[in-house]
C-alpha cells in the first residue's frame, strides 16, 4: 500500500459515524484528472448532482467555504464546504461539510490520485467519513453516500478521458 493511501484514508471514525472508499482506474494521466479535480469552485464539472456552486468566502486555497446547490430529487437541497487540504505535488483534496440542508453532518472527504505502474492512467481513491443520520443504519448510510462518489468518480472518468484524448 503505498504511503500516500495510509497518510490520507485512515480516517478516526466515532460511534455513530461511517467511513468508507470507492476506488476509481482512470485513463488518463493524473495532471488531467487532477486539473479538474483541483477546482474546488467548479464541482459541478464532474459532479452531476450538482447544481450551481458559488465561492462564499477565499480564493481556492485551503478554507475556501463554497455553497453548493444539488438537484432536485435527493433528501437535500444545499451544502456548504470547506476546503481543507490542496496538495499540488501530492495530488490530495479534502473538504469538509460544515453546514447547509441536508442530512450528512459531519461528512469529510479526502481525494487522492495515483499514477499507474504502466502508462498514462490514474487511480482515484476517495474516502469518507460521516455521522449516520438518526434513524438510518451504517448500511443505509454508507450505500447512499458510496452510490454518489461512484456517480462522481465515473463521470469524472468520463470527462479527463475526454479532455486527454482530445488534448
Ligand atoms: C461530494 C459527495 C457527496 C455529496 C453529497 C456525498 C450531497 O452534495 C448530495 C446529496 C446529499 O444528500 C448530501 O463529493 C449533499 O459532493 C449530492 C448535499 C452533501
Amino acid at each position: 500500500v503505498p504511503d500516500s493511501i495510509a497518510r490520507y484514508h485512515t480516517h478516526p471514525v466515532g460511534q455513530n459515524q461511517c467511513c468508507s472508499a470507492v476506488i476509481q482506474q482512470i485513463n488518463a494521466p493524473v495532471s488531467t484528472v487532477w486539473s479538474v479535480v483541483r477546482r474546488f469552485d467548479n464541482p459541478q464539472a464532474y459532479k452531476h448532482f450538482v447544481k450551481s456552486c458559488h465561492v462564499l468566502d477565499g480564493n481556492g486555497d485551503v478554507g475556501t467555504l463554497r455553497e453548493v446547490h444539488v438537484i432536485s430529487g435527493l433528501p437535500a437541497a444545499n451544502s456548504t464546504e470547506r476546503l481543507e487540504i490542496l496538495d499540488d505535488e501530492q495530488h490530495v483534496l479534502s473538504f469538509s461539510v460544515v453546514g447547509g440542508d441536508h442530512r450528512l453532518a459531519n461528512y469529510r472527504s479526502v481525494t487522492t490520485l495515483h499514477p499507474t505502474p504502466a502508462g498514462n492512467g490514474t487511480v482515484v481513491v476517495e474516502s469518507y467519513v460521516v455521522d449516520i443520520p438518526p434513524g438510518n443504519t451504517k448500511e443505509e448510510t454508507f450505500g447512499f453516500v458510496d452510490t454518489i462518489v461512484k456517480c462522481n468518480l465515473q463521470s469524472l472518468a468520463k470527462i479527463a478521458e475526454n479532455k486527454f484524448r482530445t488534448k
